[in-house]
């Protein structure tokens, strides 16, 4: 599928106005639905709700229709084709129309099911809840680009989680929550090309580089459950006065209060965005442990920083092996000696941490910007450090020339290394990440984060897991097999 990464976007669900989307819940004769979870669907809908009203400022609303029965599909849910081994096959393969087809046939099945109770009369994005004891689909069934009758037209867009979305998550958190995922998948079909900002510049080739825990479109289990500031602007949804934009080339010095994204209602500057040539702009968010970001407490309290290339296309080929290739954008993280990453300690709960605390700063194409206040509110100081960079010819591709970043790009292998902080999710095995921290006294507490001498272990951020009952022993979190986004 194609997506874009600047105006206008090529997304096919409007993102403003009323939308009808409906919620199918579909069960099976090996995976029976209780009453329960249809209450508790009512639940997410009512958070997905808030949530577009508070982060769309009311730009978007969104009307469900939610038979509150379960429809009984004709077949076991076994014999659909969407167990992992098939779903993983279709979705690796280069041709995906297998894999299409395979959840058009499901989609008519469950769509004919509910016709006589449901108007799909201008329905935009058919949900599918599956019930908690779903074994064979998994991860999901989903497809937007489909051919579904109803009596009323056409359904074209339709997703459904499946197993994977009732296992815990990498945080140790019991469960996901489906209206964050729901929002990551409707959000696709509203043109954000998603998945970026996930890297760090320069440190793309990382295990987990592929991950973002500061926004809803990194990750659909995201820290931080809120739209990046940059695609909130895509939408529409972002009120010019809550963005401070300054072009580089008029920069001297400037000081911004920086509302988090987080919290929801206030008036002030969401963001500063700092356009540097026609197709690169930086931009400026602040984060906080609330609301939204509650799940990241007690870190996730800081500045981040990415520069959009709205002419880089969005490559996910690299995801399976872990590697994020070209995105539309990407984190730019401070520079920190050993020592100074130590003492700082860690600002997030993720594994990948861009975030600037107070006094960092990071410096992108002559523009610095950093921290200089963090109290309810973070205030950034844009400067102009040397004079814009001179662009030469049409075809002159624009990249970064300033390094920032850690210079050091390859996590521990296991081997004594006194001069790196390193996160669970940059060993290949617990044993590693043990020899690691025995032999690198003074740089282990990011790999024992509750202290107990065992490193990357049971209770540890990124530590020990049992994948969610899937894996016969307990393995680091990010080597589960569904340590993944969709
Ligand atoms: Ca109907
Ligand atoms: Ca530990
Ligand atoms: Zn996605």
């Amino acid at each position: 599928m194609l997506y874009s990464v600047g105006f206008p976007l090529d997304g096919n669900t409007p993102a403003a106005g009323t939308i009808k989307v409906v919620l199918l819940p579909v069960d099976f004769s090996d995976a029976v639905g209780t009453g329960q979870e249809i209450s508790d669907a009512q639940v997410q809908i009512d958070i997905f709700n808030e949530w577009v009203r508070s982060q769309s400022r009311s730009t978007l609303t969104v009307d469900w229709a939610f038979p509150t029965e379960w429809l009984r599909a004709s077949r076991p849910s076994l014999e659909y084709g969407l167990d992992p081994d098939s779903v993983y096959a279709a979705m690796r393969g280069s041709d995906a129309r297998p894999y299409a087809a395979t959840v058009e046939a499901f989609g008519t099945e469950v769509v004919a099911l509910a016709d006589s109770l449901v108007d799909f009369t201008d329905v935009q994005f058919v949900f599918v809840l599956l019930p908690k004891t779903i074994v064979h689909i998994d991860p999901h069934v989903g497809w937007f680009e489909l051919n579904i009758p109803s009596d009323e037209g056409t359904i074209v867009k339709l997703w459904g989680g499946g197993a994977f979305f009732y296992r815990p998550d990498s945080y140790g958190f019991p469960e996901k929550e489906l209206w964050s995922v729901w929002l990551h998948e409707i959000g696709h079909t509203w043109g954000l090309a998603g998945h970026a900002p996930v890297a760090i510049l320069g440190r793309e080739h990382e295990p987990q580089s592929t991950d973002s825990d500061l926004h809803l479109m990194g990750n659909q289990d995201a820290l931080h459950k809120v739209f990046s500031v940059w695609d909130q602007w895509l939408l529409g949804w972002l009120p010019e006065n809550e963005v401070y934009c300054l072009p580089a080339s008029q920069l001297d010095r400037t000081d911004v209060e920086l509302v988090a994204l987080e919290r929801s209602g206030e008036g002030g500057y969401r963001t500063a965005m700092i356009p540097l040539t026609q197709s690169s702009i930086l931009v400026v968010e602040s984060h906080r442990s609330e609301g939204y970001g509650e799940r990241a407490a007690p870190l996730g309290n800081a500045v981040a920083v990415y520069v959009v290339d709205t002419t880089l296309d969005y490559d996910r080929t690299g995801e399976a092996s872990g590697i994020a290739l070209d995105r539309f954008a990407v984190y730019l993280a401070p520079s920190l000696t050993v020592s100074e990453r130590f003492e700082r300690g860690r600002s997030s709960r993720a594994p990948r941490d861009p975030f600037l605390i107070l006094g960092e700063s990071v410096t992108y194409e002559g523009v610095a910007v950093s921290v200089v206040q963090s109290g309810a509110n973070d205030v950034v100081r844009i400067t102009r450090i040397s004079p814009p960079t001179t662009t030469v010819g049409p075809t002159t591709t624009v990249g970064p020339t300033t390094t920032v970043g850690p210079t050091t790009t390859v996590g521990p292998t296991g081997g004594p290394q006194n001069d790196v902080v390193a996160a669970c999710g940059w060993f290949g095995s617990q044993q590693e990440a043990q020899e690691w921290f025995e032999a690198s006294p003074g740089f282990g507490h990011g790999v024992d984060t509750n202290d107990d001498e065992v490193a990357c272990g049971v209770g540890d951020f990124g530590g020990l897991v049992d994948c969610g009952g899937t894996s016969a022993e307990l393995v680091l979190g990010h080597l589960c097999p569904n340590a993944r986004t969709e």
